[in-house]
């Protein structure tokens, strides 16, 4: 499942994991010659969903548009609410031939009601295409591979007529006590009017209230509860709380008046996140954040990770002594984000707007801005979740890219408030400081002396922020070196484990000693796969970084890193 947990108990929910047929369509024929209802089953492979096809050794370098052709057998009537987790990179959903859907964004989920399926056989057919352009989000030089396909879930809900379409828990903390809001929205998809039961739980504590909803039409309404004694979510104990919207009422005359019921399900944490001065607080008591970058990536399954293995990668990232992972460059799986919340690990979930200049970040804002509500509205509830990033190393002297981080940080304060806000940069401060750091509430920060450079230092790159900017906390979210695996050097060489291993020490030392620095994390997890047009810059077509090999073989780095966090703790 796509979760940790259950999200519903009262729809039947089925995940549509397993195989699909799958065609390449590298002529981009597949919409002419109408695919979506005379699909090419005879010439079709089987592929796995979820899966990146560039994990099968067939398609590692496809880019392009690809169809996927499955059936869904239904024994009675049903609507069925369909939802796609992560389609890399653009979607079209076509149901019985009719296009249901479609969406933009490899790393956000989207859904389509399909009201009253006759009982029988029924064709879901999907074009999803790899395609990156100067102007997509992200763009097509990014610094990570293009991974296409169904890479997540893609679940599918039988839904009444009247049920809840979505749930966003808000809430005040005073001393132990919070003081809850429950914004519920209800979609009435029948044409009469339904005046269900609405209730809503967190934790023990239940508010209910009836509501009328006419007919093809939705509802919102907010439900507060107060809850006391409550227990924070902290990073040693991360006490998490269920939350339910519950509709229960009687089915339109025409629908035999029966009793429905519908259920939604999320966690949520409680806990508080601010700065001070230079500090960032949880829970008002300074923290200092220790972790690393993570992509989605493994040579085995590309960006589309089994449980499992973000398990692993949680343990071995709490292994090194870190309490943070920065979710570069893009929303992670949920899932991974519900093991963070499990486990007391923040989180910095970050906008795929990656080194977007002048003339593309114009053309881009849009993406970015549905994007970000997308991202947003769906991780609203995780604890783990402190702060929002909004970009990574734009060109943030540039006017438009101020004006589009200043319309960025618009939506997220009219959508949440509970979080902090940054975007990390790369500005050297050597004559110009940067722009958008107005918008942040912490400043991430990314330089790479000692690795790309040799003429400056950690150091000084620090002092010239602080004059500039003295006022917020910094987190140094990008640092390190290229260590090929197993490449030792008595003389501590570039590219080698031991010189990654010295920077890292060096570099947490230098952090950890500062007081500006709130935290830092390391460049990066896991050595991940290239974009292919910067191969020849990326030794064995890696972004080496790495502080483990790409099947997680811990280099000599991950174990300089834990040691010095555990020496400094
Ligand atoms: C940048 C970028 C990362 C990665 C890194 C590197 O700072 O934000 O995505 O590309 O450089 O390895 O060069």
């Amino acid at each position: 499942m796509h979760r940790t947990f259950e999200t519903t108990t009262e729809r039947r929910q089925r995940t549509l994991d397993g195989q699909w047929e799958f065609v390449t369509d590298p002529d981009d024929e597949g919409r002419e010659a109408e695919y979506h209802e005379a699909f090419p089953s005879e010439d079709a492979d089987r592929i796995a969903v979820p899966s990146s096809w560039n994990a099968r050794t067939a398609y590692a370098d496809y880019v392009g548009p690809a169809w996927y052709r499955r059936t869904l057998e239904l024994t009675e009537s049903e609507s069925l609410l369909v939802t796609f987790h992560g389609v890399g990179r653009e979607a079209t959903v076509y149901l019985d031939g009719a296009e249901l859907v479609s969406h933009e964004g490899a790393y956000t989920p989207f859904d389509a009601l399909a009201r009253d399926l006759a009982p029988g056989e029924h064709e879901l057919v999907v074009r999803a295409d790899n395609t990156r352009t100067e102007t997509t989000v992200p763009h097509d030089d990014v610094d990570w591979f293009p991974y296409g396909g169904i890479h997540r879930e893609v679940v599918v809900e039988t839904v009444p007529d009247v049920y809840v379409r979505d749930l966003a828990v808000d809430y005040e903390l005073d001393g132990d006590d919070a003081t809850v809001e429950a914004e519920v929205t209800v979609h009435n998809a029948g044409a009469l009017t339904a005046e269900p039961e609405l209730a809503v739980s967190v934790g023990d504590e239940t508010a209910v209230d009836d509501v009328e909803v006419d007919g093809m039409d939705a509802l919102t309404t907010t439900l507060s509860l107060t809850l006391t004694d409550v227990d924070r979510w902290t990073l040693d104990d991360p006490t998490l709380y269920d939350v339910e919207a519950r509709l229960r009422g009687e089915q339109a005359a025409a629908r035999d008046g029966e009793v429905f019921t519908d259920d939604r399900r999320d966690r949520i944490g409680f806990r508080e996140v601010a700065v001070d001065g230079r500090d960032i607080l949880l829970n008002g008591d300074p923290v200092t954040i220790a972790g690393v970058n993570r992509h989605e990536d493994h040579p085995d399954w590309g960006a589309a990770q089994p449980l499992g293995i973000q398990q692993r990668d949680l343990e071995i990232v709490e292994r090194a002594n870190c309490n943070a992972v920065r979710c570069s460059h893009y929303p992670n799986h949920p899932r991974f984000l519900d093991l963070c919340d499990e486990a007391g690990v923040l989180v910095i979930e970050e906008l795929p707007l990656w080194q977007v200049d002048r003339g593309t970040m114009t053309a881009s804002i849009e993406s970015a801005q549905r994007t970000l509500i997308e991202m947003l509205e769906r991780d609203r509830h995780h604890p783990s979740v402190f702060a929002w990033s909004l970009s990574n190393e734009c060109a943030n002297e540039q006017n438009s890219v101020v004006d589009a981080t200043r319309q960025l940080r618009g939506t997220v304060d009219g959508l949440d408030g509970s979080r902090l806000v940054t975007a990390a940069s790369n500005t050297d401060w050597e004559g110009e400081a940067d722009r958008v750091f107005e918008f942040c509430d912490f400043l991430s920060v990314n330089a790479y002396w000692g690795w790309y450079r040799d003429d400056g230092d950690w150091a000084d790159h620090l002092d010239r922020i602080e004059d500039e900017y003295g006022e917020k906390p910094i987190v140094v979210s990008e640092f390190g070196a290229g260590a090929i695996p197993d490449e030792r050097t008595h003389e501590s060489r570039k590219w080698s484990e031991s010189y990654q291993a010295d920077l890292l020490a060096d570099c947490v030392d230098l952090f950890l000693d500062r007081d500006s620095v709130a935290g830092f994390t390391v460049w990066q997890f896991a050595d991940t796969l290239a974009n292919p047009v910067d191969a020849m810059s990326r030794p064995r077509s890696r972004n080496n970084k790495g502080i483990l090999t790409e099947h997680r073989r811990p280099k000599d780095g991950y174990r300089a890193l834990a040691e010095r966090l555990d020496d400094r703790s």
